[in-house]
């Protein structure tokens, strides 16, 4: 567990001088300074620079370190029930999602797990439909559930989608299930369930999967996209039998999908279903994951959605808030060989120099994990090869996946999640498993990855049947700590332990723009080198990471420019930030707190 110096949060204002100008509608902050990272508390000599005897790649850098402290962090209660009773339902092999919320907005990322359902008729126990474990404010948890008002739930849950919908200051959650979909707004700590009030119960009702919270209209609130899945139900199940007559998972094709749901936020607490106006009916279903993009950088945002056995979507923003789809033209929306693939987890970012978007998403074993970058003459090229992520993915299933830069040397990597969802056609399947271990794809910022896990060993080789995966920073030291989830199973905190990390973290808080900063472009700029976050919910499967963009510097210990382009049409810019520290932007006001981090603990 990391030790801290202090657990409160402790914000001291830093205020640089600035000058200000203005062009045409956008107000420009240009920022210089030279503050030292006031709060920042950890010990420098703690992490020195190093050049660690195992590299991956010819810059010398050290590899990621991960260690699991799922039981000191006292999450070994959680277990996912996916309500089996014998039948080998369809639903049973989805799930399920899990999210950092800070719930009572303390400052330190709280848990929120999917805790599943039954199926059978007539039960009388259900398992808890969610789990909500609160920081003790040193990443160890506490169950408070009840206290937050979310026990007692009657629902077989998917997914979470955390985002501040109401623009309050508090973190909200929308949470997917196999039946009706739940919004719960936060009050001060303790949950309202308003779906219904706020208007975003299905008509019809349908089982859904992901979803995301974004601004697509750039009006200030969060609008809500839900992906749906398939039409199953009891009475419509199929059965499917292997070899021996046993009863197994029917392939995804067997069934119909049901097209996702579009939300627009009114802004006074109330939703309206739009799907169609807005030009998000066109889809054929079996949507698994979405990510918030904006490809053409335009300043607008658009969608990428992966479905499970149909075609990837884009929707292109056309700069009103409404989207038209333009997977197919644009060459994303099926393999190199014309297929459809089981599109599961899915995220997008610049991993490179070009500073293009690619797209990623995870897919069936014996098909490749789906790499394909933006180009300027206005589509995408399929990378999956030549990116070297390809072949390592063809044994693995992946549901949850997400960019991040694990090595801190500045590009984005990729971290994939894994699990198959035949338990027993597997055997009859070469060289497939059915629990599988999570990969790390290290990016050499040239397009290309290397594939990292066994040589990191630990924690990258433990086989699961993985399902949810997400970042955020539980012991606030600084490094993204990562939590997975297991059908039918536990859930995994794995704790950063990288030793040599130079960083900066920003959070923002947006005034014009809807409260969380969703769909704010970031620009660090670090000796000559662009980097670029976007802040978003969404990506991955059915989860929710923190809102909190992480740079990784490599071996600078400051960020020379830092470019914040918010939704709407301001740009906040600074100058010459001191590495290490995490810093907290408001809209427009041209300063940043520096918040407090705890000492690295470095085994
Ligand atoms: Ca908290
Ligand atoms: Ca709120
Ligand atoms: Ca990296
Ligand atoms: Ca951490």
């Amino acid at each position: 567990m990391a030790q801290k110096s202090g657990n409160q949060i402790n914000l001291q204002t830093i205020t640089p001088p600035l000058t200000l100008r203005s062009r045409s509608s956008s107000s420009f902050l240009f920022l210089i300074f030279t503050a030292t990272a006031i709060g920042w508390s950890c010990s420098k000599s703690e992490s020195p620079p190093s050049h660690a005897a195992s590299s991956y790649a010819s810059n010398g850098a050290a590899l990621p370190a991960f260690t699991e402290i799922t039981t000191e962090a006292g999450l070994n209660d959680f277990k996912y029930v996916n309500g089996a009773f014998g039948k080998v339902w369809f639903p049973e092999q989805m799930g399920a999602g899990c999210g950092f919320i800070d719930y009572d907005n303390d400052g330190w990322l709280d848990i929120l797990l999917v805790g599943g359902g039954a199926l059978a008729p007539n039960t009388i126990t259900e398992p808890p439909a969610l789990w909500l474990y609160r920081n003790n404010g040193d990443a160890t948890f506490s169950i408070k559930t009840k206290e937050a008002r979310l026990d007692g739930l009657h629902a077989y849950g998917t997914g979470i989608t955390v985002a501040d919908y109401d623009n309050d200051g508090d973190d909200d959650f929308f949470f997917t299930t196999l039946h009706e979909n739940m919004l719960f707004r936060n009050d001060g700590g303790v949950f309202t369930e308003v779906a219904q009030k706020a208007g975003v119960i299905a008509k019809p009702i349908r089982w859904s999967s992901s979803a995301n919270f974004f601004d697509a209209d750039k009006d200030g609130w969060l609008d809500l996209y839900v992906c749906n899945y398939a039409d199953w139900s009891p009475e419509r199940d199929i059965p499917c039998y292997v070899e021996g007559g046993l009863k197994e998972y029917c392939p995804p094709g067997m069934y119909v999908g049901v097209p996702n749901y579009f939300y627009h936020n009114n802004g006074n607490g109330t939703f309206t279903e739009m799907t169609e106006e807005v030009g998000f009916a066109n889809a054929p279903g079996k949507s698994l994951g979405v990510a918030e993009l904006d490809f053409n950088n335009d300043g607008w945002s658009d969608l990428v959605i992966s479905n499970d056995g149909e075609r990837t979507l884009l929707y292109e923003n056309n700069r009103n808030g409404t989207s038209t789809e333009k997977g197919t033209i644009a060459g994303i929306a099926y393999s190199e060989f014309g297929e459809a693939r089981a599109g599961m987890g899915i995220d997008a970012g610049v991993t490179d120099t070009t500073g293009r978007v690619s797209v990623f998403i995870g897919n069936f074993s014996a098909e490749m994990i789906g790499v394909y970058r933006y180009n300027p003459t206005g589509w995408f090229t399929d990378r999956a090869a030549v990116s070297k992520i390809g072949r390592p993915s063809l044994p693995v299933l992946t549901f949850g996946l997400f960019l991040l830069d694990m090595d801190f040397d500045t590009d984005l990597d990729l971290f994939v999640a894994n699990g198959h969802v035949y338990p027993i056609r597997v055997k009859f399947m070469d060289g497939i498993t059915y629990e599988q271990p999570p990969q790390l794809f290290l990016s050499n910022n040239d397009g290309t990855f290397d594939e990292v896990s066994q040589n990191i060993g630990g924690v990258f080789t433990q086989p699961m049947v993985a399902r949810g995966a997400i970042y955020g920073d539980v012991d606030r030291d600084g490094d993204p700590d990562i939590l997975l989830t297991e059908n039918s199973g536990s859930a995994h905190l794995w704790r950063n332990d990288f030793k040599n990390p130079n960083f900066l973290r920003v959070c923002l808080e947006g005034r014009e723009s809807n409260r969380d900063g969703v769909g704010t472009r970031i620009i660090a700029i670090v000796d000559g080198q662009r980097m670029e976050r976007r802040i978003r919910t969404g990506s991955s499967y059915l989860s929710s990471s923190e809102k909190t963009a992480t740079f990784g510097l490599g071996q600078a210990t400051q960020v020379d420019s830092l470019l914040v382009y918010w939704p709407g049409a301001r740009v906040d810019r600074f100058a010459a930030i001191e590495a290490n520290q995490e810093i907290r932007l408001v809209e427009g006001v041209g300063t940043f707190v520096t918040r407090n981090l705890t000492s690295r603990v470095v085994p």
